[in-house]
């Protein structure tokens, strides 16, 4: 808010795929907004219609999409991070890279503290790890934990849904991967913990730290065998139709289809004049995000989903056009206006690169 001064706060928020990366960052705009910050943030994804750009939107921040890993494109990243600069003059800008990315501290918080001082002062990186997920550390996948070794500061998340026994566990499994690293349990829907990273925001904190003998082409086959589908329509209700309902369905279609460890992540928002309902699946938990106006809609309503599942494109894509068919046998509705893109992204080299 102060117009003299040049430099931007500026903090990336990675981890995996669910980890709660989006609902914490809009937290995150609230709390400061209540002590007069204002903050915008920068989503990444694949795909052409972001569940999470919409939901960010609805909760009224400010919003810019960079399409593609903020690494590979890192002059779009740094061009939207100055247009947000200009055009809203935030005092915090807070970028959420795609679940899947890895070597963001090389490739992307490095290069931007080392090159551009003067225009950014870079909070150190920050990594959301889902405390109901984190035995996944010590699983097959090697990007969850090559994440957890990047990070400056763990944000273990979703303390709410942990018993002391299972935070304890969340704890243990996260520091047998970076050990020294400081942790912040959390919960957006308790609050607790969300001032301590607040705090980390509003000070002058930069990220230090520096990775040697990284080799971003070990991830390539991992990142290879997801594949992203996203779909949208305009659901054309016959009769009254009930959001949730509507929204539980398609995801409980999912969790039918896949085995759970296969789901990594799978959004659907509803949104009409009179009703609007965000709901998650990752693995086999499905959360309802938000219901906003009533549960009922009879009117025109937008249907967003992005689903992210380890499947080949092929298996995804028919999966969810069964689904959609199923809803339409199920629920009174009609889908006009259909879009999809399904495809396995192509992982690509990053535009700078510090960790060699
Ligand atoms: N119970 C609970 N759920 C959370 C919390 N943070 C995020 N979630 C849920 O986790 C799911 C994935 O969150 P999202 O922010 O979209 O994850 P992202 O993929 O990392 O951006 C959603 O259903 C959220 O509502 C939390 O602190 N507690
Ligand atoms: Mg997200």
């Amino acid at each position: 808010m102060n117009e003299s001064s040049a430099v931007t706060r500026f903090a990336v928020i990675g981890g995996y795929l669910g980890a709660g990366k989006t609902t914490l960052t809009v937290a995150l705009a609230k709390h400061l907004r209540d002590l007069d910050k204002n903050v915008a943030l920068i989503t990444n994804d694949q795909g052409h219609a972001l569940v999470d750009t919409e939901y960010a939107r609805g909760s009224g921040v400010d919003v810019r999409e960079v399409m593609g890993c903020f690494c590979s494109t890192f002059p779009e990243f740094l061009k939207s991070a100055r247009s947000l600069v200009q055009i809203s003059r935030p005092d915090v800008i807070l970028a959420e890279p795609i679940g899947t990315s890895t070597n963001i501290l090389s490739s992307v918080v490095d290069p931007l503290r080392y090159q551009y001082p003067e225009e950014f002062s870079v909070a150190p990186f920050m990594v959301v790890v889902d405390g109901t997920r984190a035995s996944q550390l010590s699983g097959d996948k090697l990007i969850p934990a090559h994440q957890v070794r990047e990070a400056e500061i763990i944000l273990l998340s979703k303390i709410d849904l942990l018993d002391e026994d299972a935070l304890d566990r969340a704890k243990g499994a996260v520091a047998e991967v970076a050990p020294n690293t400081t942790v912040i349990p959390y919960s957006v829907r308790t609050n607790v913990g969300i001032d301590s990273i607040v705090d980390i925001l509003i000070s002058s904190q930069l990220s230090r730290k520096e990775m040697e003998g990284e080799d971003y082409r070990i991830f390539i086959n991992e990142k290879e065998s997801m594949s992203w589908f996203s779909s949208t329509a305009t659901i054309i209700p016959d009769d009254r139709v009930d959001a949730y309902g509507l929204t539980t369905t398609l995801l409980r279609g999912v969790a039918d289809t896949f085995p759970s460890a296969e789901v990594a992540h799978v959004k659907v928002t509803v949104i009409s004049e009179q009703a609007g309902a965000k709901m998650s699946l990752v693995g086999d938990s499905a959360q309802v995000d938000g219901l906003r106006g009533g549960r009922y809609f009879s009117d025109p309503a937008r249907l967003i989903i992005n689903a992210r599942v380890t499947a080949e494109s092929k298996e995804l894509g028919d999966a969810m056009r069964s689904i959609m068919t199923m809803l339409k046998d199920k629920f009174p509705i009609d889908l006009d206006n259909l879009t999809e893109s399904c495809y396995s992204p192509k992982p690509s080299a990053p535009t700078f690169f510090t960790g060699q």
